[in-house]
């Protein structure tokens, strides 16, 4: 009977860690494939962790709570059955205990000596930046020194098998503290843990706006006869099972200006120095969820007619909320809005959800006072709109000119695009 170490899967393109919210097993216990073993909440969803084989359970090395990196040995297994490919990951990233030893040996001695920067790819700097590494203490094993992902997650792996010596490893603990500055002092006040949702929010938002030249524009949208054409056909989507909101109509708007301008699209490959556009019109969407802002996205939103972007819209926000969204319904978007128009507010400046290199914004319709001929004025129903952009990527003549198809679009939908 073999003992196999059951490790955390690759759950996906930047979901590399999480904390263990669940353990559905214990020691002696017998599992068979597949049975779901843990769960981590990880990247803006809680993943189960299916056993890739059958077995009894000899030791769990982790505890509710624990954060978990892909790759760490979460469970020893002792196989019952034939050997299995172990599709969760006994091959991703492991380290051999020597390799483990002779990381804490290596960690000190690279300290920066000039205070340069180490040579490192952008997707090693951008995962030390992610995981709050401080590159200078990590040994690069390629040429000339140079750091590869393989030297970053040795360096991880010592700081979980050494924590006494990650403890006192200053780059590890570099976040400020909060205890310097003695609330305490003034006030009674509390103190919460922050989730791993708020750490991931936190961390892409950082890394999105310190990484990326925003630029923001702003718009306004008459949609005084598309909210007449929305409450004349209201019903009759409630009759067949959908909401007609605000957002499937933006995503229809949105959908149109990307098919005219390709760029806003598309993701830049830093390192091959290329423009990746993409054929395929997936549209993220901020949803407001108890705990935090999570992006689902709505896949191929080209392909589906307006009932069907409300129905699924209404499924996947739901779905959301409830934090019982999959893995794949977060991946893949190619463009996000983000509406705070059922909450309230004007223009705002989003930030990038990145890869991607462009956000919509939506405040709340308000109506306004709108010049008309001869002179008067009347009231009309204006959307708000903030078009934030990858500056690397699009111009801003350009900015104003996908923004402006969406205001037409919005201003010329027809009683027939919306009637059901
Ligand atoms: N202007 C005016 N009214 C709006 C509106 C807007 N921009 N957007 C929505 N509304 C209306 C809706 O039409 C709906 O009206 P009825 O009750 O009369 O049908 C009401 O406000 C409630 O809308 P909703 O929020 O349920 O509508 P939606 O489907 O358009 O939006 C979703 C779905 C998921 C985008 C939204 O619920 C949500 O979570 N928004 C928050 C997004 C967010 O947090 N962004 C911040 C990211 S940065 O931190």
């Amino acid at each position: 009977m073999r003992l196999i170490e059951i490790r955390i899967p690759h759950l996906g393109e930047g979901a590399d860690s999480g904390a263990i919210v669940n353990i559905f097993v214990k020691e002696g216990d017998s599992i068979t494939k597949d049975q779901t073993l843990l769960e981590l909440e990880n990247e803006k969803a809680v993943a189960p962790i299916p056993s890739p084989q059958a077995g009894v359970v000899k030791k769990i090395h982790v505890k509710v709570g624990d954060k978990v990196t892909v790759g760490q040995a979460v469970l020893s297994l002792a196989e019952s059955g034939a050997p299995v490919s172990t599709g969760a990951a006994p091959a991703a990233p492991s380290i051999t205990a020597r390799e483990a030893v002779a990381a804490p040996k290596a960690e000190t001695h690279h300290e920066s000596k000039i205070g340069a920067p180490p040579a490192a790819s952008p997707t090693v700097r951008r995962m030390a930046r992610d995981l709050g590494i401080d590159l200078t203490r990590v040994r690069g094993s390629e040429s000339g020194g140079r750091i590869g992902v393989q030297d970053l997650r040795a360096y991880i792996q010592h700081l979980q098998f050494a924590p006494q010596a990650s403890a006192s490893a200053p780059a590890a603990s570099v976040k400020p503290s909060a205890e310097k500055h003695h609330f305490e002092k003034w006030g009674a006040v509390e103190r919460k843990p922050v989730s791993s949702l708020r750490q991931k929010i936190g961390q892409k938002m950082t890394e999105s706006w310190t990484t990326t030249p925003h630029i923001t524009q702003f718009d306004e949208a008459d949609i005084t006869a598309l909210m007449a054409y929305r409450k004349k056909f209201a019903a009759a989507y409630e009759k067949k099972g959908a909401k007609l909101t605000v957002t499937p109509l933006l995503i229809r708007a949105v959908v149109s200006a990307l098919k005219k301008y390709p760029s806003f699209n598309s993701s830049l490959d830093e390192e091959k120095h290329e423009i990746v556009l993409k054929h395929y019109f997936n549209i993220g969407v901020a949803v407001d969820t108890d705990a935090g802002l999570i992006v689902p996205v709505l896949h191929d939103a080209d392909k589906k007619d307006l009932f069907s972007l409300a129905k699924e819209l209404d499924q996947l926000a739901e779905k959301t909320r409830q934090r019982k969204v999959s893995l794949d319904d977060l991946k893949g978007g190619s463009f996000t809005i983000s509406n705070l128009g059922g909450i309230g507010g004007g223009h705002f400046t989003p930030i990038i959800n990145k890869p991607e290199v462009a956000i919509l914004g939506v405040g709340k319709g308000a109506l306004k006072p709108v010049a008309v001929s001869g002179g008067n004025f009347e009231p009309r129903l204006l959307l708000p709109l903030s078009l934030s952009y990858d500056h690397r990527v699009v111009d801003g003549a350009d900015g104003a000119r996908f923004l402006r198809h969406i205001v037409e679009t919005l201003e010329n939908t027809q009683e027939s695009d919306v009637k059901i």
